[in-house]
Formats: structure tokens, C-alpha cells, sequence
């Protein structure tokens, strides 16, 4: 697995980002395909965060792959999720597993009868860089971590960052690149202030999963999948048609 992939602009098409598809495979069908209408010249990066809390994880990985197979090109990166099954895979016996799988993360549909991840998810998985690095845009799942050194070598603080430590001192850092990132549940209207006056870090996961009533989130305000246009900058925001997350 390479940790990071350089992709130069398509020749002709648009670039599209989408992040935290969280299981959300109805949603994320009906944006790739009625909303922004994707064609095999453009170029659609995918923020990490396929799986869990959402109704059909299996259902955003198959069609993800299905679109590569068909020859779209589409890129993804690695989410907290997506690393964190994988380690547990790793380090716990089969029944922690199984129990982690079904009860916390809420995506048994990616495993075999024995508890094992599906060879074809976890390849997937396995091949996910950490960031992609655009000749305009870093994009990465949380963020860079700028409050310590060399945030381009610190790969766990890409999967997990919240907060202000995400934002670069100077555009110079960041080549006077645009960085943006999922991970953190934002409300539509710091999504839409941050596109506004140019953040050099804009947040694009709305909480797509999050449409009925959560304890920390006032969920009017969250439940749309987002897409941000990298090359007009504009938003494209959908409401989440599929069932709300059952657990948080
Ligand atoms: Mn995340």
C-alpha cells in the first residue's frame, strides 16, 4: 500500500470529493449518479469513512469497486473506520471480533460466517492511502496535525484530528494548497462559511447518517451527503434517503 497518491487533473472532466458515506450506499448512489451525474472523464475522490453506523457498508464498498472495475475514476483514502476494523481483525480473537463487528461498528454485512473480513473488502481496504495530494489540494480523511512536526509523516493524526490543531499556521505549509477533510460532523452553514471566504481548510461531512435525534447534534442542521467541486468550488449537498445510523 503506498501511504499517499499524487493524481495530476484529468484532462477533460470535473473533480468531485465526497466524505463519511457511512454505510449511506442509497445516498451515495443517487449523488454519484442523478445528482452529479459522473462520467468516466472526471475524476471522484472518496474521503474514507464507507463503512459503519449506516444501514449497508457492503453496499458502498461493492458499488466504490464497481465503479472502478467499470473504469470511473474513482479515489479513495483510508477513514478512522476503515483502519479501525482492520486492526481489531488483527488483534482480537474471533468472538471480540465478531462482537466489535456486530454490536459497536454495526457492519457484520463485510464479514464471513467465521469472522473474517471478505477477502475483497479487505483488499480494498488494505490499498487505501492515507492522503491524496493534488497540485491544488491535499485530501485527507480528519486532517494534519500542524501542532507538531512533520504533520505530512503523521498518519494517525490524519485518521483522528479534530479541532483548530488541523489548520496550518501559514499557506505555506500547505504550498498554498486547499486541505479538505471529513471526519468531524460539521453543520451545513460552517461548511458553506468555510467554501465562502476561502478556508484553506474546509470540512465536507455532514453527518449523513445522523438525520434522526442524537444526543450531542442538533440534527436539523445535519443528514445531507456533501460534494464540493474542486474546480468551481462549489457545494452540492444532498438529504441522506437511506435509514438513520442506529447507534452513536
Ligand atoms: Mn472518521
Amino acid at each position: 500500500m503506498a501511504l499517499f497518491q499524487k493524481i495530476d487533473k484529468p484532462t477533460s472532466g470535473r473533480r468531485f470529493v465526497i466524505s463519511d458515506i457511512h454505510g449511506c450506499s442509497k445516498t451515495f448512489r443517487k449523488m454519484v449518479e442523478d445528482t452529479l451525474q459522473i462520467t468516466k472523464s472526471d475524476h471522484l475522490y472518496l474521503l474514507g469513512d464507507y463503512i459503519d453506523k449506516g444501514p449497508d457498508s457492503s453496499g458502498v464498498l461493492d458499488y466504490i469497486m464497481a465503479l472502478q472495475t467499470d473504469g470511473f475514476q474513482v479515489f479513495g483514502i483510508r477513514g478512522n473506520h476503515e483502519e479501525n476494523m482492520m486492526q481489531a481483525w488483527q488483534e482480537y480473537d474471533t468472538r471480540m471480533f465478531r462482537f466489535f463487528v456486530a454490536k459497536l461498528n454495526k457492519s457484520p454485512d463485510l464479514l464471513t460466517e467465521d469472522a473474517q473480513i471478505k477477502p475483497q473488502y479487505l483488499a480494498f481496504m488494505k490499498e487505501l492511502p492515507y492522503y491524496i495530494a493534488l497540485e491544488d489540494y491535499y485530501l485527507v480523511h480528519a486532517g494534519f496535525d500542524f501542532s507538531k512536526n512533520e504533520p505530512f509523516k503523521n498518519y494517525q493524526a490524519m485518521l483522528h484530528i479534530r479541532g483548530p490543531k488541523g489548520v496550518p499556521p501559514d499557506r505555506g505549509m500547505i504550498q498554498n494548497k486547499t486541505i479538505v477533510h471529513g471526519h468531524e460532523v460539521t453543520y451545513l452553514e460552517d461548511i458553506v462559511e468555510h467554501i465562502n471566504e476561502r478556508h484553506p481548510v474546509i470540512p465536507l461531512d455532514n453527518g449523513c447518517v445522523y438525520t434522526k435525534k442524537h444526543k450531542r447534534l442538533d440534527v436539523t442542521r445535519t443528514g445531507k451527503l456533501c460534494a464540493l467541486n474542486l474546480d468551481t468550488f462549489g457545494l452540492i449537498a444532498i438529504d441522506s434517503i437511506d435509514p438513520p445510523a442506529k447507534r452513536r
